[in-house]
This record gives structure tokens, C-alpha cells and sequence, in this order.
């Protein structure tokens, strides 16, 4: 994101206002456009409504883009607000300062061993913790983690984690609190598994510790936050006047549900903000995954092969609208339990209302990412209690042919699609394998990372018919066939 070099010379350069510089008590592994938009403000809120010492220090893993472009500017960045009433943006003071893991390991490993850092908050997408989508446990053969376990200096999240506990358990010092905010089930519970398993292999000693000191409290987290476009940071200089090279840009609405269990309840004023704290977070997790990431990816996928640009664009096609709706009435709804005080139809309209919104480009390419670490949890779980319950999901089974289709690498009108995933490059060997629906349906099912073996054999027929229908007569008809 060096975009810089495309700023006007006449902006002014963002200054952070006096005493905005808290001392770091959160490292948060991942630092990119979501967190930035989400938790970074609730953290900043939750200082100036009740104070503590919650400074972020951001770390990126991989490429050096963001504390490139942030650094420059004191780590100062705006969030801008795109609502109904127009552009609201706020200049955002949180972040302290900004590493990159692949530089300066020993750096970060340092700054999560510091006694003042009590959290260590992860965006690394689903990817990013090294575990089988299907079933949540550690990938040991995962090159990253065979890397960390025979190095003393890790590139993956969990080998960070597990390394920084190792010096802060040498050094007689607690254990930081875990808080993943990604989007996956029992996130909490599923790092913590990833990193006592690769705790325990590094030492037991070190593993027990964990087992027993240790917090990994699960959380849900909302917000759509596009990726940050060259227009974007031209616009916001035209808005504010600064000279800014890494805003965010966010819809309005914002959800966090926290886990109350930090290690020594040692945590922000995070009530303050508008958190919610929680002694389960399951029900909102499920209900945010199914009905909101759930249909994201539907649509996505659907969107993409018809041509869309982004959501905003495929929702405002009636018969887009009408799928989704159907697949919210007709197979999603009956497959959640609402958490205390929801209903799940008036979730289901806000959530159409978020959809709608024009001034969030949210592309379909973007969501469409990383597709096979996210179908389990957004919609093969929702298919499958589905079956058991004797339910029919057609929507769901195109929304599944969809992704197939999307990773098959060409769209409609014979253009190359950028498939981006872990798996692209089988994905794509295991469609060009077979030249019919059939052949290339039970190829892409038998990836087990992806496809449990039962759900795989249940689900062939079906979804050999709906790609059939995708190659027949293209995603918008066959996705107007199941609309309401
Ligand atoms: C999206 C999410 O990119 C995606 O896969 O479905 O990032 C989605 O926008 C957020 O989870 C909303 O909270």
C-alpha cells in the first residue's frame, strides 16, 4: 500500500494530539484494514472513557506494506464512516508503532515477552493459524509450522505465540490473554488447541503452563471493511485535509462479543465501548458465520460469475435479493439458535440494509478469497445440520457448485478469473482434470481439507446438478430459480 507517492503536496500532515501516547499493552498479530476499523477503535475508546495503558503495537507477518505506509505518519491513520448521512471521518491515535515479522522476528518476539503487554490480539485470517479447516486441529505438515518447530525464530502466528510464552514463562512473567478475532467458530477455543499442540511439542513443561495459566477467550467481530482503494486515500484527502496514506474505510455498524476471561481479568474498559462481554460467545458466532458469511460467500461467488463488481452491485439485482432472502428464510434461519434477545428475521433485514449500502465497494473478488478455509464454517456447517434435520438447501448446494465453478478458473464469458486461496493451484489441477460436471464435482469434493467424507458422498448428486445449471444457463438464472 505505497500509495504515498500519489498524494497531493499541499495536505497537511496528520499530528497526533498531546498525551495520545499510551504505553503498549496490546501486540495485535496481523495488523490490517479490519482491525484497524474494529478493534483498534474500540480499544481507543475504551482508554479515553476509562484510561489504562492499551496502546497497540501492530506487527504484519508478511509484507511491509502497511508500516510503510503508517510509519511515515506517526501510525496516525482515519476511519471514515460511509452511512446514509455521508462520510464521517475520525482520526485514529491507538496505534503506537508498527513491526514486520519477516524483517525483525527478535523484535516482535521481544515486544510480546514485555511485562507492560498483557493482550496479544490476531487478525491472521483463517489461514494464517495453520489448522485444517475441517477439523481445527494444528497442521503439522503446514510448512510454516515445520519451519517454526525446528527454528527459535517463527514466521507463523502460532509459533509467535508459543515462543513469546516460552521467554515470558523463563522470565517469571504471566501469560498475555489470546483474543483472535477472526472469523471462525470457537475461534478462542480452536488457538488455543493450535497452540498447545505445537506447545507441546516444542515442550510439555511449556504446554501445561499454558494449559493451565493461559486465556484464549472467543469473540465475534462485525464490521464490513472493503480493502482500501487508491480512490479512497484521494477522497479522504479532499475530506480532511491531511495527508493520509492508509485510511480505512467502514460501514456504520460495529459488533464485538467477548469471552470475559483474560488472565487475570487484567483487560481495557471494553464494556465502555460498547463491547459485549459474554460468558459464551458460541451463539453469536454462529449466527454471524452462517447468516452473514454465509451469504457474503453465496454471493460472492454467485456475484462474481454474473458479472458483479460487489455486493453493493449484486444486491441491488432483484433476483440476487431474492436468493439471499430465500437462503435466510428457507436455510440458514432454521439452522441457527438465536442468541439471547435476537431475532434472527430482524437480523436478517439489517443485515440486507448493510448489503445495500452503495458507498461500500465491497468487492466480490475480495470475499471470494480464500474460499477453502471458509466454506466449512459458513456453509457446509449450515448444509449439514441441514441434512441431518431433513431439510432441503438448494441455495446452499449452488452457493457450494459456485465456489467450484469460481475455482475452476474461468469465468462466464471466458475470462481468466485471480483465484486467490492456499489451495488454488489443486483446486484448479483437480477441475481441469475432468471435463464434465460430474467428474469435476466429486474431484473437488474429495478434498478433505474442505469436504468431510460423509458430507462429500451425500452432497455428489445435488451438486453436480446445480453446477450443471451454472454451466447451462449461468449464475443469475439458476440463482433466480431458487429466489423468493
Ligand atoms: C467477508 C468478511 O471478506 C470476507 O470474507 O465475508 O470480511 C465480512 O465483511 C466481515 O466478517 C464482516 O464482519
Amino acid at each position: 500500500m505505497s500509495m504515498a507517492a500519489g498524494l497531493r503536496a499541499d495536505l497537511a500532515p496528520l499530528r497526533r494530539s498531546p498525551g495520545a501516547r499510551p504505553a503498549i499493552g496490546v501486540v495485535h498479530l496481523g495488523l490490517g484494514a479490519f482491525f484497524r476499523a474494529h478493534g483498534a477503535i474500540y480499544l481507543e475508546e475504551a482508554m479515553q472513557r476509562s484510561g489504562g495503558a492499551w496502546g497497540i503495537a501492530g506487527v504484519s507477518l508478511l509484507s511491509p506494506g502497511q508500516r510503510d505506509a503508517l510509519a511515515p505518519q506517526d501510525c496516525l491513520y482515519h476511519a471514515v464512516e460511509l452511512g446514509p448521512e455521508g462520510e464521517k471521518p475520525r482520526l485514529v491515535e491507538a496505534v503506537q508503532e508498527v513491526l514486520v515479522a519477516r524483517e525483525d522476528p527478535q523484535a516482535v518476539l521481544a515486544l510480546m515477552a514485555a511485562p507492560n503487554v498483557r493482550i496479544v490480539s490476531l487478525t491472521v485470517t483463517e489461514k494464517g493459524y495453520c489448522h485444517e479447516p475441517s477439523t481445527g486441529r494444528l497442521n503439522a505438515a503446514h510448512p510454516d509450522i515445520a519451519h517454526d518447530l525446528a527454528h527459535e525464530l517463527p514466521v507463523s502466528a502460532p509459533g509467535f505465540i508459543v515462543r513469546a510464552l516460552q521467554r515470558r514463562r523463563a522470565a517469571g512473567l504471566r501469560p498475555f490473554t489470546v483474543l483472535t478475532c477472526d472469523n471462525l467458530p470457537g475461534n478462542g477455543r480452536m488457538v488455543r488447541g493450535v497452540v498447545l499442540e505445537f506447545a507441546r511439542r516444542v515442550d510439555p513443561a511449556l504446554a501445561a503452563w499454558i494449559e493451565s495459566e493461559g486465556r484464549f477467550p472467543s469473540t465475534m467481530v462485525d464490521r464490513i471493511v472493503p480493502a482500501t482503494k487508491p480512490e479512497d486515500i484521494a477522497r479522504v484527502g479532499e475530506l480532511t485535509g491531511f495527508a493520509d496514506a492508509a485510511p480505512v474505510m467502514h460501514e456504520p455498524f460495529r459488533q464485538w462479543v467477548v469471552e470475559d476471561d483474560f488472565v487475570d481479568g487484567d483487560r481495557p474498559d471494553l464494556g465502555a465501548a460498547g463491547v459485549e462481554l459474554v460468558s459464551d460467545v458460541e451463539p453469536y458466532e454462529h449466527m454471524k458465520l452462517r447468516m452473514l458469511n454465509g451469504t457474503h460467500s453465496a454471493l460472492a461467488y454467485l456475484g462474481y460469475l454474473a458479472g458483479h463488481e460487489t455486493i453493493a452491485e449484486t444486491i441491488a439485482d432483484p433476483v440476487f435479493e431474492g436468493f439471499v432472502r430465500a437462503l435466510w428464510e428457507d436455510e440458514i434461519i432454521p439452522a441457527v439458535s438465536a442468541p439471547p434477545g435476537v431475532d434472527l428475521g430482524v437480523y436478517a433485514g439489517s443485515l440486507l440494509e448493510r448489503y445495500r449500502n452503495p458507498a461500500i465497494r465491497h468487492r466480490t473478488w475480495q470475499i471470494a478469497m480464500d474460499g477453502s478455509q471458509k466454506l466449512p464454517q459458513r456453509i457446509l456447517g449450515t448444509l449439514s445440520a441441514n441434512l441431518a434435520a431433513g431439510r432441503r438447501s438448494p441455495g446452499l448446494v449452488l452457493a457450494v457448485a459456485a465456489w467450484m465453478r469460481y475455482v475452476g478458473g474461468v469465468d462466464e464469458s471466458g475470462n481468466a478469473i485471480d483465484v486467490r486461496d492456499p489451495l488454488a493451484a489443486r483446486l484448479r489441477a483437480l477441475s481441469d482434470g475432468a471435463t464434465e460436471a460430474a467428474g469435476k464435482v466429486g474431484a473437488l469434493l474429495g478434498v478433505r481439507e474442505v469436504f468431510d467424507a460423509q458430507l462429500a458422498g451425500t452432497l455428489l448428486p445435488a451438486v453436480i446438478e446445480a453446477y450443471g445449471r451454472l454451466v447451462a444457463v449461468g449464475a443469475r438464472r439458476a440463482a433466480s430459480e431458487i429466489a423468493q
